[in-house]
């Protein structure tokens, strides 16, 4: 069995792929309570997912109980320094106050990588990486506040930045991967929203950019399946205290859950065995798309696309080729006769093939031309017909349709995975979503969300193929 594995870099899946996300509601003044807890900005001190008027009242409960000899209410001690002047005290209650109405200068909280960090809220010029912070930016209504992104939504700045002038003026970062800091000074940022989780390029990047805070956010890990508590919702919160949008960034999240919640009340009674099975994996540097190749890859238990499956009620076909594997890291290379074969325990009922056209290494990847700016799905068609006609594809499936091609943005967006959720529900069990419409579920993303409007991504966008 092991020489069916061949270990995946979790860096190179990061360059390769990325992260999405989704949402609705434009964002009115109602305070949500969005549940989950252990949002890590100093000041929560209730240990749930803001910082509002509560946290105050309980370190202020916190404070008199201990000047008191009293036995104090129990609060997230960690981040209670929410001046972060070394000290819990009367002045703690007050920034929390502050932070609650919004006027904190600064935010101090714990990034995606668990660094302690300090972020001056006076924010003009922003820079963004990749689709996830791109599109966060939009959702939290900033986006007249970028004023550079990297290549990738660069190369889609058509749909990014539908101010005209702006999108002529943005500047294109290039490769944050590895960044030209003379030129990214250059630019003058207030923040820039990382998309890397690798701690010393982000430390790197601190260090180099000049009066620049450096923020990793940490929205590649949604975990659909407790997406309240996930570094992605957590990110999202914590963007929308730092950039004063926190009635905006409680909604989409709220939105968020429920989607997800949606799906998941619908698929939870089905019986494993009844679950259709499915290899989730991607187009590029496969089996699927090149004849030379005798690996293909599998998303597992760790990975969105592996959540975004068992969110739509199927079964992931890595798990029955190897437990470990499935449970292990984000996907594995299989080898094909490890999924194309005769063992009754080990097929596939449906395949998705997730794409990646423009990279976090600022490459273009050829043939699978997809996204918000292009509506020519030939290059998907193409991949499919390639795909299904690799031996054992067809014998394996039975039928055409059973196979997908689909856009990274599904991904690599700011959906957290919720609209590959919604679009693999319909799908897979099309019987049981007979009232859900995953396209119709995407434009509300795209208008209400991204803010984009007038825009339809049944005719001005490929995301998969055939079309759900
Ligand atoms: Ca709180
Ligand atoms: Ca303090």
């Amino acid at each position: 069995m092991d020489s069916k594995f061949i270990a995946i870099i979790a860096v190179a899946a990061v360059a390769v792929i990325g992260i999405a996300a989704f949402v609705v509601l434009s964002g009115g003044s109602e305070h949500k309570d969005v549940g989950g807890y252990g949002l890590e900005i100093f000041g929560n001190v209730d240990g749930d997912n803001d910082v509002d008027s509560k946290d105050a009242e309980l370190l202020q409960k916190y404070l008199n109980a201990k000047e008191k000899g009293e036995t104090p209410p129990s609060i997230t001690l960690d981040l209670a320094d929410a001046n972060d002047d070394g000290k819990v005290d009367s002045k703690d209650v007050d920034e929390i106050k502050t932070i609650a109405s919004g006027k904190a200068k600064y935010i101090h909280f714990l990034d995606g990588n668990q660094q302690e960090m300090r972020v001056s809220t006076d924010i003009n010029r922003i820079g963004a990486e990749y689709f996830c912070n791109t599109e966060l930016c939009m959702i939290l209504g900033v986006m007249d506040k970028v004023v550079a992104v990297d290549y990738a939504p660069y190369m889609q700045k058509e749909f990014y930045f539908q101010d005209e002038t702006q999108r002529a003026n943005v500047k294109n970062m290039v490769s944050m991967n590895s960044p030209d800091y003379d030129m990214v000074n250059s630019f003058e940022l207030d923040v820039l929203f990382t998309f890397s989780y690798d701690p010393d390029l982000n430390a790197t990047k601190q260090a180099k950019l000049v009066d620049c805070d450096v923020v990793y956010l940490g929205l590649y890990y949604p975990n659909l399946l407790k997406a309240e508590n996930s570094d992605y919702v957590h990110g999202i919160l914590k963007a929308g205290y730092i950039l004063g949008k926190v009635d905006r960034a409680e909604a989409y999240v709220d939105w968020i859950l429920g989607q997800l919640n949606y799906l998941m009340d619908k698929t939870k009674d089905i019986p494993e065995a009844d679950k259709p099975h499915v290899l989730m994996t991607n187009y590029q540097n496969s089996y699927l798309s090149d004849e030379t190749r005798t690996n293909m890859t599998a998303y597992g238990y760790n990975d969105p696309q592996g959540q975004a499956l068992l969110v739509a009620g199927g079964h992931n076909i890595l798990q029955d080729i190897s437990e470990e594997a499935y449970k292990s890291g984000y996907s594995k290379a299989v080898q094909y006769d490890a999924v194309f074969n005769d063992d009754p325990k080990v097929y596939a009922d449906y395949i998705f093939c997730h794409t990646v056209q423009y990279t976090y290494a600022a490459t273009e990847m050829k043939g699978v031309s997809h996204g918000y700016c292009t509506n020519d799905y030939s290059d998907f068609i193409k991949a499919w017909n390639f795909a299904y006609d690799r031996p054992l594809v067809a014998d394996e499936l039975g039928t055409k349709d059973h196979l997908h091609i689909n856009s990274g943005d599904l991904r690599n967006g700011c959906s957290g995975g919720v609209l590959l959720a919604a679009y693999l529900a319909k799908v897979i069990n099309g019987d049981l979503f007979e009232d859900l419409d995953p396209v119709a579920l995407h434009n509300s993303y795209v208008k209400d969300w991204l803010g984009v409007s007038g825009y339809d991504v049944t005719t001005q966008a490929v995301v998969i193929y055939p079309s759900v």
